[in-house]
């Protein structure tokens, strides 16, 4: 359920717990997903940080991935998220260039506790998620007992079912960046 705080007398603010997953493999990897995260933290509150990963790429031959992701506390509903992250990309140097391409950095909502999200621009859970353990692994960082509402079924399971030898956790990065 989303957690409801009250604030003043009788008010009462919705809040949105989301795990944005962060990649980047061009650059300055890391000083871009740190710079991404901080940028981040004016959204709403940052409950947790993943560890980074260095990633094999999926899709078209490209350079390896520095993938983290980040726990949001924040009162911007679902869409109004999505914008506010695209402009991020934007203002972290991303061109837009071929799909599944190289990119300074790449946001993406993969997971809301507790809520769903289905329109043209955005569909959350992220529809590539349970296929993915470059994005799988940082989530269960931040949200270890995080499942699929559609069917129930732990991210924890979906991950261990999935070849995941091409994520390698950087030791000692778990919410250090
Ligand atoms: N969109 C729909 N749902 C979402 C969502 N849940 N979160 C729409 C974010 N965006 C969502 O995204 C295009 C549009 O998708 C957005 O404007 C939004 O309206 P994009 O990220 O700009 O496009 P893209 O990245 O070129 O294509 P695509 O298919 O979204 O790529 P992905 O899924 O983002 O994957 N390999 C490794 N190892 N690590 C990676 O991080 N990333 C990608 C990109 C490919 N290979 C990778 C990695
Ligand atoms: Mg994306």
């Amino acid at each position: 359920m989303h957690p409801v705080r009250r604030r003043g007398k009788g008010t009462f603010v919705v809040t949105l717990d989301a795990v944005i997953g962060l990649g980047a493999n061009l650059g300055d990897r890391r000083a871009t997903l740190a710079s991404a995260a901080r940028e981040l933290e004016t959204f709403g509150r940052l409950l947790a940080r993943s560890s980074l990963y260095e990633t094999e790429p999926v899709g078209p031959p490209q350079p390896r991935y520095l993938n983290g992701a980040v726990l949001l506390r924040t009162e911007l509903g679902p869409e109004p998220l999505l914008a506010a992250l695209l402009d991020v990309e934007k203002r972290l140097g991303r061109v837009r260039r071929e799909r599944w391409g190289p990119r300074a950095i790449d946001l993406d909502i993969l997971w809301l506790d507790g809520a769903t999200h289905r329109s043209a621009e955005l569909v959350i859970p992220h529809p590539s998620l349970r296929e993915r353990p470059f994005a799988l692994r940082p989530l269960l960082d931040v949200a270890p007992v995080a499942r699929d509402p559609a069917d129930g079924i732990a991210y924890e399971a979906v991950l261990a079912s999935l070849d995941a030898s091409g994520v390698l956790e950087i030791p000692g990065s778990r919410a250090t960046w």
